[in-house]
């Protein structure tokens, strides 16, 4: 039998089926002469013998594993914006872009807050995200709720994006048994809290949602010119037209990404954005062979 690890507490994983029962398991010994740590979010091949603990026999391959928490094959990436305050990080949603696209998740852009949208930023969101998934919600007034519980529907999912945008609400909205607690970014006092503790899966509508929102990918100062140019769906069948092969999309001539932008087919917005990031991960790069 097959199930989805969503918990790991004292040796002992919780294994959710697709029957909506969770089995507590026990990994076999191998696991450990192998070397391999269940992580939450692995599919396991389960048995449940007619006495005793069910046992843990075996881990499928990753389709991918973030660090911090330890939680593998994630499907969906939210990444959360406010359309009010706070002003919403783009450069940050950018990033998050970036990390979903090397990780094969599938990114959902969500503008939050809409509720109290100025007209301005939904408009930038919206031909800014133009070539990727995107939504418009509040939590307040449950506007787009239903469309968000479908996109999460059967996949396993995580939440993303600067404090203050909505995460918390967004998942109290979904799981209204939950009760997280949300307020402004001053108020705060439980900062940093829950970090250090081991991440769970929440079962939702045949998938899982994650139960951190905020964490940390991984670094970026790795990612070369050409794995930059393919987080870019945008730059997609164009930036190999570009006159040179090693092309930065800079100050190069004939460069046919900036051709984009003078087509109006990427955003200024999303273009100016794109050389902080290249100039971001040139630098901490450099430093580190310093
Ligand atoms: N107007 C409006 N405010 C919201 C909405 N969602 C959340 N908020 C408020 O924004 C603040 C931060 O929300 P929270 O869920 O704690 O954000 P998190 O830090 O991303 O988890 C709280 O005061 C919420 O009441 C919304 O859809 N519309
Ligand atoms: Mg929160
Ligand atoms: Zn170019």
């Amino acid at each position: 039998m097959q199930g989805r690890i969503i918990r790991g507490i004292g040796g002992f994983y919780d294994v959710l089926m697709q029957s909506g029962e969770t089995i507590r398991c026990k990994a076999r010994g191998r696991f450990r002469n192998d070397g391999i740590t269940p992580m939450v979010g692995d599919l396991a091949e389960i048995s449940v013998p007619e006495t005793g603990f069910a046992s843990m026999d075996d881990i499928l391959p990753r389709t991918n594993a973030l660090l911090r928490p330890p939680v593998a094959n994630i499907d969906l990436l939210v990444i959360v914006l406010s359309a009010c305050v706070p002003k919403p990080d783009f450069l940050l949603a950018d990033k998050l872009l970036i990390q979903a696209r090397t990780l094969k998740i599938e990114p959902l852009l969500v503008l939050n807050k809409i509720d109290a949208a100025k007209p301005e930023i939904k408009e930038e969101f919206l031909n800014d995200y133009a070539a990727f998934g995107t939504l418009l919600s509040s939590s307040r007034t449950e506007e787009n709720i239903d469309a968000l519980k479908t996109a999460l529907t059967n996949r396993v999912s995580c939440f993303a994006g600067q404090s203050a945008v909505g995460k918390s609400s967004l998942l109290n909205a979904l799981f209204p048994q939950l009760s997280l607690e949300t307020g402004e970014l001053a108020k705060r006092t439980d900062r940093g809290k829950h970090t250090t503790r081991q991440a769970e899966l929440w079962p939702f509508l045949g998938g899982a949602v994650l139960d951190t929102p905020g964490f940390s990918l991984f670094e970026m100062s790795e990612l070369s010119q050409d794995a930059l140019n393919t987080c870019y769906p945008e730059f997609d069948g164009v930036y190999t037209e570009c006159r040179f092969s090693g092309c930065r999309h800079n100050a190069e001539p004939d460069c046919a990404v900036k051709a984009l932008l003078a087509q109006g087919k990427l955003t200024q917005g999303r273009y100016t954005r794109y050389l902080e990031i290249q100039k971001e991960i040139e630098e901490k790069r450099k430093h580190k062979y310093d």
